[in-house]
């Protein structure tokens, strides 16, 4: 479990706005780059059919992802907001069907020697996952927009996660289509975009102590979403035990 962090301000004063951020920043030691499954990811040590589950599983994730933001565009009544949040809607739906974040993703899973219907058919999401990505979008349902673009704000991390993907990859999994890593590319630069609007809306919106507190334990409830969809992929795909994996069929 997260333990608090050490309080660089009386008790009860709100942190700078440095200070702040730098709280923020100081939640990647929880992001998932650090769970085992991606660690053995990025050194080689993945099993195709790790990397297909991996791809398979995180689809549902970008599929929600739409939706997530397209519920925070519903509760913003800030026109400058939602013209800018919106943005992130087109990244992962597209304009079309060919030039979208899903359909990059999609490529992804052909890359790795997946059909496109494996990925579309929800019945091969692990359970765990789907509560994990499922709580998130709920959760951006019924809260304050403010406090949805707060819990985005995992991806200050995730250039690096991709970075490492692309670095990694092609020397560790040769077998893999180089075609399939336009996602990861195309991440670089709209997570960096993305996760600097976020930031200003955090810092300009949590000002009290009690509210930047809170939205330290949002960032970290969206770390723990991420990492607990990598344990229930951890337990199908490395342990080879699954949901149910002990019952006779
Ligand atoms: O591909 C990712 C993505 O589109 C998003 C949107 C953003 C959000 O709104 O919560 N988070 C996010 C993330 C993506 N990729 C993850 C990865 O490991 O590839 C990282 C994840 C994030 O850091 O939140």
């Amino acid at each position: 479990m997260a333990p608090p962090s050490p309080d660089p301000s009386p008790a009860g004063q709100p942190l700078s706005r440095e200070d702040f951020a730098a709280r923020l920043r100081a939640k990647e030691k929880y992001y998932h780059i650090h769970h085992p499954f991606h660690v053995r990811m990025n050194s080689g040590e993945l099993e195709r059919e790790a990397i297909r589950g991996w791809v398979t599983n995180r689809f549902y994730y970008q599929i929600c992802i739409p939706v997530k933001d397209a519920a925070i565009l519903a509760n913003c009544q800030e026109r400058a907001v939602r013209r800018e949040w919106v943005r992130r809607i087109i990244d992962h739906d597209g304009t079309s069907e060919t030039d979208s974040g899903i359909e990059a993703w999609l490529q992804l899973g052909e890359a790795v020697g997946l059909q496109r219907e494996q990925l579309e058919d929800s019945r091969n999401v692990l359970p765990g996952v789907r509560f994990a990505v499922d709580a998130y979008v709920n959760f951006a349902r019924r809260a304050s927009w403010q406090e949805a673009a707060c819990s985005s704000l995992t991806e200050l991390f995730a250039p690096r996660i991709h970075q490492k993907r692309l670095d990694n990859w092609p020397k560790h999994y040769p077998w893999i289509d180089e075609r399939g890593y336009r996602y990861f590319r195309k991440r670089l630069s709209e997570a960096r975009r993305d996760v600097q609007h976020g930031l200003d809306i955090t810092l300009d919106y949590f000002r009290t102590r009690e509210q930047q507190e809170r939205a330290l334990n949002l960032l970290q409830f969206k770390l723990d979403v991420l990492w607990s969809m990598l344990d229930a992929m951890w337990m199908a795909y490395i342990e080879h035990r699954p949901p149910y994996h002990c019952v006779e069929a």
